[in-house]
């Protein structure tokens, strides 16, 4: 579910390549958020029924497709999980962009109908359809807040000691506190309750991989021939930060910095993540087992440090720019990995890939940028509230009022531009959006 998108097609050529029998479910909703933001993927990706047929062309192998709504096809789903009795089903179908999903009210909402709906649909459908299929879901690092008060970060379950009326301890394993930094991964936060319940309630076997950033772009699958070429968001709203600073050098413009930089992130190559996902659905849980849940991330990295290394490389500037989150300015991250480590990850390091991501990729494709579409414009707090004037009404934004602002109660792009600080680059040299 979700095999149209920038990790389930990487992911769905990597286990067809492997001998899996791999359908693909997918509504094409970020191809129309494309068309939405008028953004476009920096590389050129295919329609899916090119996509395919350029599969079979060179493989011989065969991928299925069936156009659904996870979020809203329900009897649609039931169907098709009697009638294809999968092993798996490997869930990516969500609205995946922290950014996009605090652009406005409607995106708020949209991010919650949508991936609430679509998680306990499929739940709901394993259930009703009497299919012991094990849910491989992709989560996200972002459940646990990206900070600590002094341990490593476990695999989902924190074990805690609570002191009882009667003045002694018990111990007990619950899920490690949920923290969301954005509806988008409150979203998530969400799923594992879901997947708590039904797998408590009707044991449905549940693997949640709480994914860290994903870099890179292309897998040996997607290589193997253009038509099969990745997509990779740059914009925004969808471009994530390892992958924005990539083109950004290609592209010689500066590589733009949230604050100070301090914010400590979790880091997995492309190759990685689609590896990992076929070590999750190899390596099933048994029915009655609890949820399980690995940290599916191979490095923690600082933003500013991530910058200066592709600075160093590349001869980028670097421009420190106002944060458009409401986020920690600076956090320290350790997490445990080892459950995918001891199912044989073997982890790709940035030291290992990164020129190559730059010359081959973002360097490559450069001229197909938009410049227009890559300041992150989406901010974590209203310019303005329907009522009286806005928490930032007082930095001379319009306020509710003006009707200039608003059109259907959405902010308008200038009103939630970013102001942008000139700084000197950290390698030395002024720079400038
Ligand atoms: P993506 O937006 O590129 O792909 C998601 C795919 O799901 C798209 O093809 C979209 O059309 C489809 N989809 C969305 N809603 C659907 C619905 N209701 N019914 C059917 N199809 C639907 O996102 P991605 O980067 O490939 O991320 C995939 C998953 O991995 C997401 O759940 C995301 O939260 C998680 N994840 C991604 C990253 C990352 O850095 N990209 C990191 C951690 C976790
Ligand atoms: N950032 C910059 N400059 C930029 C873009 C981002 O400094 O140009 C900063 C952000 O402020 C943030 C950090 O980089 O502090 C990461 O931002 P991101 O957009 O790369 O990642 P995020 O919004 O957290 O979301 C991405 C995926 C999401 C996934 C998540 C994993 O889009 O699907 O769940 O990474 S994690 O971060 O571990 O929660």
């Amino acid at each position: 579910m979700g095999g149209d998108g920038f990790c389930g097609w990487p992911t769905a050529l990597h286990l067809s390549a492997r001998g899996h029998d791999v359908l693909i479910v997918d509504n094409f909703a970020r191809r129309r958020a494309d068309v939405e933001l008028g953004a476009d993927s920096l590389t050129p990706i295919a329609s899916l029924p090119e996509r395919l047929a350029a599969w079979s062309e060179v493989t011989g192998r065969e991928i299925r497709f069936r156009e659904l709504d996870v979020a809203r096809d329900y009897d649609e789903l039931v169907e098709l999980l009697v009638r294809e009795l999968p092993d798996a089903v490997v869930h990516f179908a969500e609205q995946r962009a922290a950014p996009y999903s605090m652009k406005s009210p409607r995106h708020k909402r949209y991010t919650v109908d949508n991936n609430i709906n679509a998680t306990h649909n499929l739940l709901a459908a394993i259930v009703e359809s009497g299919v012991d299929v094990h849910v491989v879901h992709l989560g996200t690092m972002g459940v646990y807040g990206y900070g600590t008060v002094g341990v490593r970060i476990p695999e989902g379950y924190l074990r805690v000691k609570i002191e009882t009326d009667d003045g002694s301890d018990v111990e007990e394993e619950i899920l490690y506190p949920a923290r969301p930094g954005s509806v988008y991964h409150m979203t998530k936060t969400m799923d594992a309750l879901a997947f708590a319940f039904y797998n408590r309630n009707d044991e449905v076997r549940v693997t949640d991989l709480h994914q860290g950033i994903v870099w890179g772009t292309e897998t040996a699958e997607t290589a193997i021939d253009p038509r099969l070429i990745n997509r990779f968001d740059y914009d925004g709203d969808y471009g994530t930060v390892l992958n924005r600073f990539l083109m950004q050098a290609a592209l010689g413009v500066p590589l733009t910095v949230h604050g100070t930089g301090g914010q400590t992130r979790a880091f997995i190559h492309l190759r990685d993540s689609v590896r990992c996902i076929e070590l999750a659905v190899e390596h099933p849980p048994c029915r009655g087992d609890r949820v399980r849940i690995f940290n599916q991330m191979t490095e923690t990295h600082r933003v500013r440090d991530l910058a200066e290394l592709v600075s160093r490389i590349t001869g980028a500037d670097i421009e420190f720019v106002d944060n458009p989150r409401k986020e920690a300015a600076e956090n320290d991250l350790d997490a445990d990995n080892r459950h995918l480590r001891d199912l044989g990850l073997d982890p790709i390091t940035l030291d290992e890939a990164l020129l190559g991501e730059v010359t081959d990729v973002a360097a490559k494709y450069a001229d197909r940028c938009d410049r227009t579409k890559i300041p992150c414009r989406s901010r974590w707090l209203p310019t303005s509230t329907r009522v009286g004037a806005g928490r930032n009404g007082a930095n001379g934004h319009p306020g509710p009022r003006d009707p200039s602002a608003r059109k259907n109660g959405v902010a308008s792009e200038s009103e939630i531009a970013p102001t942008v600080e000139r700084v000197a680059g950290r390698n030395g040299r002024d720079s400038r959006s």
